[in-house]
């Protein structure tokens, strides 16, 4: 443990470790359980009583380490009963769409309903009933917001795929519209798969969206409106000339999905992109058409990374390099930097790079090769998959829509009735301040559902300490909160040559000097059940600090069905900024953003005792040696009409 003497002794290097295992396991006593919430009122008092001892906060964190199912925090197969495994999605061509740790997996939790009927969400888009995944189609016409998405009506399981439909006027609240596109035709019979829509200069909308079909082969199918008066697009035609493409020669039949909103070329002709593969090499051909029915494939492809595999869902947009606003698809020119984000059918994470676009030749380049697509940034370090943006003309703005998946058993979604959520939709713009990343932040109509603020203004935590905050409910919370480590302590700590990986250094029990500290939401009282969401902070050998943003799954639950993961990434923080994080509860969905929404973690979490009137908020800071001074808004949110 960090003395002061190590602080002080400039020589003392290898004496002070970032983080050293914890203390052995001990079940919190009566003694110790937090019993007082901080009311704005009752602060000093509560103040003196809440920093409780180091040792008491590393028994909470660890000591409940025997319901950790080390099989689940780790890809091996689960430990309980294994029936026949059922992949779904992979044998039809595209990416699993099991959860793959817990694939073929029985509960070994007894869920109630009671248990079940909370994990719904009350903000979190999600068809009435039954599995839905990718967003398709994205777009604002004639005054509403619509979400086509990929939907399997039959069964809270992946399968036969069609577009589900809803509508809305502000992206939170929305109507439910019937099926829009059915398995109804020999090009889609196995599915209607994920496409996105165009809006033509004349305001006409166009859909490419991708058939799976009756052979399993992955083609190209052009749809539009029946009546384009009608704002709520309730019906839809197939173009009878489809499919208007075919997997070109060298593609494999089923490795050609996903096609893009179109943009416009330096000639004036339409221009798409789809993913695909040759070998392990992750691609995206490059096609030109001016009506949408016939297509000329570019030579080469608008990008390709050795060794990412499969791309699905790519996007492809611009975004300014000054301006605060989004652009449409086809704006270029120099004040414009591209973005190329593809969905790895390998890994099943959203990645993105920041390059320059060659409209002449209909080919990108990444600002860095080390950080390419696949290889560098991720949308989200957590469960977020299958991402596409729009251009919004109604608010200047790019919005990205993503699918949630779900990370615990099929049986307990087949006992729930439904799967899958779309994470609350994002603003993206590149960061002007780092240029070299895009920050991501719920769209600002989020905010409207905000309620009944509690504020506390610069509470000072000490290193090794734990405040529960006093609040109606925790369940449905926007926590927003600043950070500033004690600079005296920071200043005379000596560096270390430490690699920190929020995955794997033990989570938010494993202590440092300056971290970890943040939130844990989700909270039994004696954090039986907890998710932490914190910074951690390293001190290089050259003095310069390293802070990391993590979201740590392995108490969220004493269920053992469950996925337990610890997920997280380094989050740039530049000189004179303070930390800051965002955290949006909604009942299983936990959505983190760090420093404005340069780094984001999506978690999904299912505790059984946490819940309802027993979900509980706390501040914690179990640094070994710097206090953190917080100040930390709390709103209640309401819920959505959805
Ligand atoms: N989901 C769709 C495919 C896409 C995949 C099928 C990504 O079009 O590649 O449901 O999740």
């Amino acid at each position: 443990m960090a003395s002061s003497s190590d602080l002080e002794d400039p020589n003392a290097i290898s004496a002070l470790p970032y983080s050293y295992a914890p203390l052995p396991d001990g079940e919190p006593t009566a003694g110790d359980q937090p019993t007082t919430g901080l009311h704005p009122k009752k602060a000093a008092i509560f103040f003196v009583c809440a920093f409780l001892s180091v040792t008491f906060l590393v028994a909470l964190f660890a000591g409940n380490e025997h319901v950790l199912p080390k099989d689940l925090s780790t890809n091996a197969a689960p430990s309980m009963a294994v029936t026949t495994p059922l992949s779904r999605g992979v044998d039809k061509g595209v990416s699993e769409k099991s959860f793959r740790p817990l694939l073929g997996a029985e509960n070994s939790y007894p869920w109630s309903s009671n248990m079940l009927d909370w994990q719904r969400t009350a903000f979190h888009f999600q068809p009435e009933n039954n599995w839905m995944n990718d967003p398709n189609g994205p777009v604002f016409y004639k005054g509403w917001y619509h979400l086509f998405y990929q939907y399997h009506p039959d069964a809270p399981v992946w399968g036969k795929i069609v577009w589900g439909h809803a509508v809305s006027k502000d992206l939170i609240n929305w109507r439910h519209l019937p099926i829009a596109m059915e398995t109804d035709q020999w090009y889609d019979e196995q599915g209607v798969w994920t496409g996105s829509a165009t809006i033509l200069p004349d305001g006409q909308l166009v859909v490419l969206y991708t058939g799976s079909t009756n052979e399993s082969v992955q083609v190209q199918n052009l749809a539009y409106p029946a009546d384009t008066s009608d704002p709520l697009l309730i019906n839809w035609v197939k173009y009878p000339g489809n499919p208007v493409l075919v997997p070109p020669p060298g593609i494999d039949n089923k490795d050609f999905r996903d096609p893009t909103t179109a943009w416009k070329t330096p000639e004036g002709k339409w221009r798409i992109t789809i993913g695909s593969k040759i070998n392990k090499t992750g691609i995206s051909l490059v096609y030109d058409t001016e009506d949408f029915k016939t297509f000329e494939l570019l030579d080469g492809v608008l990008h390709a990374v050795p060794g990412t595999g499969m791309w699905e869902c790519v996007d492809f947009y611009p975004i300014s390099k000054q301006a605060e606003n989004g652009l449409d698809t086809s704006v270029d020119g120099p004040g414009v930097k591209h973005v190329v984000k593809a969905s790895l059918d390998d890994d099943r994470n959203d990645y993105y790079a920041i390059g320059s676009y060659d409209a002449y030749k209909g080919k990108w380049t990444p600002d860095n090769p080390t950080l390419d697509v696949g290889i560098g940034l991720r949308y989200d370090y957590g469960v977020y998959y299958a991402s596409k943006t729009f251009y919004d003309q109604n608010k200047q703005r790019r919005v990205s829509w993503s699918w949630i998946k779900e990370t615990d058993t099929e049986a307990s979604d087949i006992s729930k009735g439904w799967a899958s959520l779309m994470g609350v939709p994002r603003t993206i713009l590149l960061d002007k301040k780092t240029q070299s990343n895009i920050i991501q932040w719920p769209v600002e109509e989020i905010n409207a559902l905000r309620t009944n603020a509690t504020v506390f203004n610069n509470l000072i935590m000490e290193a090794g300490s734990l405040v529960p905050l006093d609040l109606p409910a925790a369940s449905q919370l926007d926590i927003v909160a600043e950070f500033e480590l004690d600079e005296q302590t920071v200043m005379r700590l000596n560096g270390a040559a430490v690699a920190y990986d929020c995955a794997k250094n033990g989570g938010a029990a494993t202590r440092g000097a300056l971290g970890p500290f943040g939130f844990s939401v989700l909270a039994h009282d004696g954090l039986i059940e907890h998710t932490p969401v914190y910074f951690y902070v390293a001190k290089g050998v050259d003095g310069n600090l390293e802070t990391f943003f993590c979201a740590d799954q392995s108490r969220s639950s004493t269920a053992t069905d469950v996925d337990k993961s610890i997920f997280g990434n380094i989050v740039p923080v530049l000189k004179g900024e303070k930390l800051s994080m965002r955290i949006l509860v909604d009942h299983s969905i936990v959505e983190s953003f760090a420093q404005e929404g340069r780094t984001c973690i999506t978690s999904r979490v299912y505790p059984t005792k946490a819940i309802y009137n027993n979900a509980r908020l706390f501040l914690f800071n179990n640094a070994t040696a710097a206090s953190v001074t917080a100040s930390v808004s709390v709103w209640q949110m309401k819920s959505a009409e959805i």
